[in-house]
């Protein structure tokens, strides 16, 4: 059986990842808008995994015993001035989805749940590999300048490659 405390603070980290779920899937629309489909196809699918990330909390809990919250979410940023400033509400975003994680590994920790502790040992990992994916990608936008067509297209068709998908400079697929 789960303690009280960490079964809240699980409950609070679900809706915490739904909202990055969110707000991924609205820098999502923003890439559709400008027609940056490599962009906005690496976006959708962070969104889909930050929602397994929350289902990962939501099996775990369940099969621990403990009481399943689901929380209402906040409304999530949806207009971005450029590309820069949406890849930087993304990694703000990891960065403070870092240190709740890690809130909780010291909680699971103080609490000696070892169970606990193994599950957000993986957030903690997965979390560094976020963060570094998000700064390379922002780091390459903040290279090239938000006012260069010619190079956002490029890092479009480069995470378009990535992702698998035709971009607006490649044309679609049919
Ligand atoms: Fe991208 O954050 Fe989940 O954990």
């Amino acid at each position: 059986m789960i303690s009280d405390s960490l079964q809240n603070a699980i409950n609070e980290q679900i809706a915490r990842e739904q909202y990055a779920s969110q707000l991924y899937l609205s820098i999502a629309g923003h890439f559709e808008l400008r027609n940056l489909r490599g962009f906005a196809t690496w976006m959708r699918r962070h969104s889909v995994e930050e929602t397994s990330h929350a289902m990962k909390l939501f099996d775990f809990l369940a099969d621990r015993g403990g009481r399943i919250e689901v929380k209402a979410l906040p409304q999530p940023i949806n207009h971005f001035q450029s590309v820069q400033a949406a890849f930087e509400a993304a990694l703000d975003h990891e960065r403070q989805v870092s240190k709740d994680i890690h809130k909780l590994y010291e909680m699971a920790q103080a609490e000696k749940d070892y169970s606990s502790h193994v599950l957000f040992e993986w957030f903690v990992t997965e979390q560094v590999e976020e963060e570094k994916t998000l700064e390379e990608i922002l780091e390459h936008v903040r290279l090239v300048g938000n006012n260069n067509g010619m190079g956002l297209l490029l890092l479009d068709q480069q995470l378009a490659a990535k992702t698998g998908v035709a971009t607006a400079a490649a044309g679609r697929e049919s």
